[in-house]
């Protein structure tokens, strides 16, 4: 009998360390004070919501990805983000050309379970996650067993790609914290098809 892995097809990869210190400082500082945030709101079974943290949103322009209802329009690689792109790329040997970005102000700030699976990133989509600031806890669980999770510690300038299965048949969220926490931006990477 072969035992069954509760981890399977969670495909992912963290690189601890991807940006150097001094890179992923600059970015945080740059994107920190650049980005046009904005916090926004969202109906969820007719309730209007206010998103618990801001985000905004880059890429090729004319590229536009929906998702919680509203389309995002990029309108470029802005704040110099086409550099961080070039990275992605060569680490990846895959070319994105669209990025969201949040900023979690707090540990108040957070985002719920949920799985990157529009359509328009197809099927078994490759997400590259970028974290820069403060390390915050990250989780994925099974979607068909909420029991099944695997949770790791995302910190300044750590890389998680995420591919295969992993949006299939799990889910992730970044959990609101008591802890006393300074801001994290996080980028995800994505390709849309329109
Ligand atoms: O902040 C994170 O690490 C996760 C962000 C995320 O899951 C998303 O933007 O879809
Ligand atoms: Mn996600």
């Amino acid at each position: 009998m072969t035992a069954v892995d509760p981890l399977a097809g969670l495909d992912i990869q963290h690189i601890p360390g991807f940006l150097k210190p001094e890179a992923a400082r600059h970015w945080f500082e740059c994107l920190r004070r650049g980005v046009n945030w904005q916090q926004e709101q969202f109906q969820i079974f007719g309730r209007r919501m206010t998103s618990p943290r801001l985000t905004a949103c880059a890429g090729e322009a004319g590229t536009s990805y929906r998702y919680a209802g509203t389309a995002h329009q990029a309108m470029g690689w802005c704040w110099g983000l086409a550099e961080l792109v070039q990275d992605i790329r060569e680490a990846a040997g895959w070319y994105p050309n669209f990025v969201l970005l949040n900023l979690y102000r707090d540990g108040q700030d957070a985002m719920g379970w949920h799985s990157d699976d529009e359509a328009s990133l197809g099927p078994e989509p490759l997400i590259a996650s970028l974290s820069l600031g403060e390390t915050r806890r990250f989780r994925f669980r099974r979607r068909d067993n909420h029991r099944t999770t695997f949770a790791m510690q995302l910190s300044d300038g750590d890389l998680l790609l995420m591919w295969g299965r992993s949006q299939r048949d799990w889910q992730h969220t970044l959990p609101r914290t008591r802890r006393a926490v300074g801001p994290r931006i996080n980028l995800t990477f994505r390709r849309i098809s329109s």
